[in-house]
C-alpha cells in the first residue's frame, strides 16, 4: 500500500476524534498519542485491514495539522478552534447529549450557541468528507457528535453511500423530546441510508420518534421518506479484535507484566478489577461504595483481597467530571483509611491511562472483573476482559444496563442502583465454585470470539452496501 495521503477514498470513517491526539510538550516538542474509548479501541482494527481515509479532528485547539499516512490508511485533520472546542465537544456534545442520550443521570444543558456551534463544526465535517469521497463512495459517520453529517453529506453528494453508527444509547422519546433542537438531529440521522444502534431498543426509540416527522411512513425497521429515499435503522452490537487482544495477553511481554502487576499489589490471593473512563455513566460511585462496605463489614478481608481500579481522565474541563473525580477521590481515601492491610491500600486506585499491554496484564491478573455502569452504549471493557482472561477461575460482574449485557447472559448480573445486591453478587463471584465459574466463562468467551469486530464491521458495511 502506497505511503503517500491519497487525494480521494473510496471508504471513509468520520468521526469526531482521530485515533491518535496531537500532543505539545513543555519543550514545545510535538508527539502523537492514541486517543482513549472505546470507539477507537473499535474502529482502528476496522481501518487497517480497510484502508481509506479517516477524517476527524486531532485533539489540539486552534492548529491545522495537514494530512499524514498512519498504519495502512490516511488520517484527515479537521481543525477546531478553542471557542468550538468549548461549544461543540464540551459543551453540545458533552453536556447537552451525553446526558440526554444517558437517561439524564447528569441534567442535561441546553444552549442555543452551543447549538449554533454544533451546526457550524458538522457542516464543516462533511465538507470534509465530500471533499475526499471517490464518486459512489461508501462513507461512515460515527457518533452522537456528528448527527448532522448524514443529511449535510447528502445534500452536498447525493451519490455517496452514507452510513452512521452512534456507539451510545438512543434515548426514548420522552427524554429525547426535551431537546429543542430535536427535528434537526432526527433530519440529521434521516440523511443516512442505514443508522446502526448497539441494541433493537435503542433502534426502536429513534423509530418512533422518526416515524412521527411529517410525510414519513415505516414499518419493520424502516421508514420511507417523502422524496422516495428509504432508511434502515437495525442493531449491530459493537466488539473487539478478541483474537488481537488473546494473542496480546498471551505474549511474553504482557504475561511478565502480568507477573510484576501481581507482585506490584502484593501477591493478594483475590483481585476485583475495574477500568473505565471516568464517567458518570460508567456508575463508578456506587461500585467504590459497594466495594469499600464490603471491606468495612470484614465479608471481604484486605489481608487476601485487593481491588484495583483504574480511571483514564476524560473531559476534565466538564464540570460533572471534576466533581466525579473529587467524589471519587474521596470515597476511596475513606475506605483506605479504614480498611487498609499492614501491607497495602485496600483500594488501588489509579486515576491515570496506561498502554495498552498493561491495561491487558491487568486483566490477566484479574479473578472478578466489575463493569457496573448505570447506563451504557455496548462496553468493550467486558468483552475484553473474555479475550484476556483465559483461566477459567473468573468472574465477570455486569450491570443489566450495558448493551454487551444481552450478549453475556451468563455474567454476575447486577442492577448498579442496588448497592446491596451488589455486595451480594459480588460475595457470590468471588466464592462461587470453579467450575460454576468456567461454565460461564466457556459461554460467554464463545460469544465474543464468534462475534468479533470484523463480524460487525462486515454486517453493517456489507448491509449499507447491498441497500
Ligand atoms: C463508547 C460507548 C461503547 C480505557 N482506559 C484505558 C484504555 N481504555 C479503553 C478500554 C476500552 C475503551 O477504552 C473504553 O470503551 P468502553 O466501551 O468501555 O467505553 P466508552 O469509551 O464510553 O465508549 C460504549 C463504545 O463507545 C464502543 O462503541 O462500547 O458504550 O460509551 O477499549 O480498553 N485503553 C488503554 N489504556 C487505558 O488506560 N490503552
Amino acid at each position: 500500500m502506497s505511503e503517500s495521503v491519497q487525494e480521494t477514498a473510496k471508504f471513509i470513517v468520520v468521526a469526531n476524534r482521530l485515533p491518535v491526539d496531537r500532543i505539545v510538550n513543555d519543550d514545545s516538542t510535538v508527539d502523537w498519542r492514541s486517543s482513549p474509548g472505546g470507539l477507537v479501541t473499535a474502529l482502528e482494527p476496522v481501518m487497517q485491514a480497510r484502508g481509506g481515509a479517516w477524517i476527524g479532528w486531532h485533539g489540539a485547539a486552534d492548529e491545522q495539522v495537514e494530512p499524514f499516512h498512519h498504519d495502512g490508511y490516511d488520517v484527515i485533520p479537521v481543525a477546531l478552534s478553542e471557542l468550538e472546542v468549548e461549544r461543540y465537544y464540551e459543551g453540545f456534545s458533552n453536556a447537552t447529549l451525553w446526558p440526554l442520550y444517558h437517561n439524564c443521570i447528569a441534567e442535561p444543558v441546553f444552549h442555543r450557541e452551543w447549538w449554533d456551534a454544533y451546526r457550524r463544526v458538522n457542516r464543516r465535517f462533511a465538507q470534509a468528507a465530500a471533499d475526499r469521497a471517490e464518486h459512489g463512495a461508501t462513507v461512515w459517520v460515527q457518533d452522537y457528535q456528528l448527527q448532522l453529517v448524514p443529511q449535510l453529506l447528502r445534500e452536498m453528494r447525493p451519490d455517496l453511500r452514507i452510513g452512521f453508527f452512534l456507539h451510545i444509547p438512543f434515548p426514548p422519546i420522552e427524554l429525547f423530546n426535551r431537546l429543542p433542537w430535536r427535528n434537526g438531529i432526527i433530519n440529521g440521522l434521516l440523511g443516512a441510508d442505514l443508522v446502526g444502534f448497539q441494541t433493537p431498543g435503542h433502534g426502536s426509540n429513534f423509530l418512533r420518534l422518526a416515524r412521527r416527522q411529517p410525510g414519513i411512513e415505516g414499518a419493520r425497521g424502516r421508514v420511507h421518506l417523502s422524496d422516495g429515499r428509504m432508511v434502515t435503522a437495525k442493531a449491530f452490537p459493537i466488539s473487539i479484535d478478541a483474537a488481537g487482544m488473546a494473542e496480546l495477553a498471551n505474549s511474553p511481554k504482557v504475561q511478565a507484566e502480568a507477573r510484576k502487576l501481581r507482585a506490584d499489589l502484593g501477591d493478594p490471593s483475590t483481585i476485583l478489577f475495574g477500568v473505565d473512563r471516568l464517567d458518570y455513566s460508567k456508575g463508578l460511585r456506587n461500585r467504590v461504595r459497594a466495594v469499600g462496605e464490603l471491606f468495612d463489614s470484614g465479608e471481604l478481608n484486605p489481608e487476601e483481597v485487593v481491588y484495583l481500579q483504574l480511571a483514564t481522565p476524560s473531559r476534565e474541563r466538564v464540570e460533572e467530571y471534576r466533581i466525579l473525580r473529587d467524589d471519587i477521590d474521596l470515597l476511596v481515601g475513606r475506605i483506605n483509611s479504614k480498611s487498609a492491610s499492614l501491607a497495602r491500600s485496600a483500594v488501588n486506585y489509579r486515576y491515570t491511562s496506561v498502554p495498552r499491554e498493561t491495561l491487558t496484564g491487568m486483566y490477566q491478573i484479574a479473578d472478578v472483573m466489575l463493569v457496573t455502569p448505570l447506563l451504557d452504549g455496548m462496553n468493550l471493557v467486558a468483552k475484553e476482559y473474555l479475550a484476556c482472561r483465559s483461566r477459567s477461575d473468573s468472574a465477570l460482574v455486569l450491570s443489566e444496563f450495558a448493551g454487551a449485557a444481552l450478549e453475556l447472559k451468563q455474567a454476575y448480573m447486577v442492577n448498579p442502583y442496588d448497592i446491596d445486591g451488589m455486595k451480594a453478587t459480588i460475595l457470590r463471584a468471588v466464592h462461587d465454585s470453579p467450575r460454576v465459574k468456567a461454565r460461564k466463562m466457556r459461554a460467554m468467551r464463545r460469544q465474543v470470539f464468534e462475534h468479533d469486530i470484523d463480524l460487525w464491521a462486515d454486517s453493517f458495511l456489507n448491509q449499507l452496501e447491498g441497500e
